[in-house]
């Protein structure tokens, strides 16, 4: 009798291993339909989709160590936007990764900020995209 109950325990361990494994295996990774940041709000935005219709979460990166999420948003359901709000000041590039609730991921997604950095040069340049006749004229004002 004790052989058979151990006998029908290790049929039922394989077949859920295996069932378990082909579910796994048949599991498709999140992707990212859409992702960006809003100066205004300081707010990440980011949608996952899984084809699977799994639950998704979303991971923000924003201190420039890829590959370490800093925050884990709380999983919704596939197709649905989250926020991730408020980034901590400062921030400029981010970047984010969609994880499904079988932990399958999706590819690191980076994001950069909409504020502009103004300098002299940022200026410079946005001035000479939209005027490019001007450049002899400011090349001999600047003497460059
Ligand atoms: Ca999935
Ligand atoms: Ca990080």
């Amino acid at each position: 009798m004790k052989k058979k109950i151990f006998g029908i325990g290790i049929v039922l361990m394989l077949f859920m291993t295996t069932t378990l494994s082909f579910a796994s295996m048949n599991n498709n990774p999140p992707v990212i339909e859409e992702a960006h940041y809003d100066a205004t709000s300081n707010t990440v935005w980011c949608t996952p989709i899984d084809d699977d219709g799994d639950q998704c979460r979303v991971g923000v990166d924003w201190d420039s160590d890829t590959g370490s999420v800093d925050f884990w948003s709380q999983y919704r359901d596939s197709g649905v936007e989250h926020s991730i709000y408020p980034v901590p000041a400062g921030c400029h590039e981010f970047s984010v990764i969609v994880q499904d609730d079988n932990g399958a991921e999706s590819e690191w997604f980076a994001i950069k900020s909409k504020t502009k950095q103004f300098s002299f040069e940022s200026i410079l340049f946005d001035f000479l995209e939209k005027h490019s006749n001007w450049f002899p004229i400011l090349r001999y004002l600047l003497e460059i």
